[in-house]
C-alpha cells in the first residue's frame, strides 16, 4: 500500500487555465447580479410551443458537463428529445404513474405538501414543449472488455450537473420544469440507453406560454438565517 501511490505517473499537474482577478467590491456586485438573475427562475408548468434552437440546448449541456464530479468520471448522459411520436408515449406513460401517485401511491402527507402548488397527474407539456432533456445517471461504467468500472458519488455528481443545467438554461433565457416520474424505467427503453444508467429527471424546456403562472407558494423563499449559519467571523 505504501508504494501505490508513487508507482503511478497519470497525475499530470498543469497550470490553472483560468483565474478570476476580481476585487471584494467588483465580486459582490456580481454576487449580487447573479443572484437576481436566479431570483427570476421559476418552475413553469404552461409551455408555449414556440421552437428553441437546438443550439442552445447543446451549449446548455456543454455547460452541465463542467459540473463537479467524482473522480471525473462524467457518470451523466442527456437523451435530447425533440418533437416525434415518442413524446406522446412518453407524456402517456408518465400520466399512468402520476395517477397511480395522485390517487393514493404518495401517502396523504406528500399529498398534502403538494397542495399549495397545484400539481396534478395532467402532463401536457411532456408532449407540447419543444425539448425534453432526459438525465441519466452512469451508475456503473463498462469497459472496453464488458467490465464494469465503478463510478463515484454518482447522485451528488448528477444532482450538481443538473443545477447548472437548469441554471444554464435560464440564463439563456429559457423556462425548465424538472420532472420526476417515478417509477422512470421507461424512459431507458425510448430513449435507447442501456441497463447501465437510471432515468434521474426529465428537464422540460421551452418558453413560459402568455397565459403562465406558478404557484404563490414557489415566490417564499427560506431567509438566510433560516438556511445558514455563520460560526467564524465577522465581516
Ligand atoms: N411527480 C409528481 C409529484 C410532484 C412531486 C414533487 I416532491 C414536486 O415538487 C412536484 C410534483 C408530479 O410531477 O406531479
Amino acid at each position: 500500500m505504501s508504494d501505490f501511490w508513487q508507482e503511478d505517473d497519470s497525475y499530470k499537474p498543469v497550470p490553472l487555465p483560468h483565474r478570476a482577478d476580481y476585487s471584494d467590491v467588483e465580486m459582490l456586485e456580481r454576487a449580487e447580479t447573479f443572484y437576481l438573475l436566479m431570483k427570476q427562475r421559476h418552475t413553469v408548468r404552461d409551455f408555449s410551443t414556440k421552437p428553441v434552437p437546438r443550439a442552445i440546448i447543446k451549449k446548455a449541456i456543454l455547460t452541465a458537463g463542467t459540473a463537479p464530479n467524482g473522480a471525473n468520471m462524467q457518470p451523466w448522459h442527456f437523451a435530447v428529445l425533440g418533437e416525434g411520436p415518442f413524446r406522446g408515449t412518453i407524456c402517456e406513460e408518465a400520466e399512468k404513474e402520476e395517477r397511480e401517485f395522485y390517487a393514493g401511491r404518495a401517502g396523504k402527507a406528500w399529498l398534502n405538501a403538494l397542495k399549495p402548488l397545484g400539481t396534478n397527474p395532467e402532463k401536457p407539456f411532456l408532449k407540447s414543449a419543444p425539448w425534453l432533456i432526459v438525465v441519466f445517471a452512469e451508475r456503473y461504467g463498462i469497459g472496453p472488455g464488458g467490465e464494469k468500472i465503478k463510478n463515484y458519488y454518482v447522485p451528488e455528481s448528477v444532482g450538481i450537473a443538473c443545477g447548472i443545467l437548469v441554471t444554464a438554461l435560464h440564463n439563456a433565457g429559457l423556462a425548465t420544469l424538472t420532472h420526476t416520474p417515478s417509477p422512470m424505467g421507461f424512459l431507458n427503453e425510448i430513449c435507447g440507453r442501456p441497463e447501465n444508467e437510471k432515468p434521474m429527471m426529465i428537464i422540460v424546456v421551452g418558453h413560459p406560454s402568455d397565459d403562465a403562472t406558478i404557484p404563490a407558494e414557489a415566490l417564499h423563499k427560506k431567509s438566510l438565517d433560516q438556511v445558514a449559519s455563520f460560526l467564524i467571523g465577522d465581516v
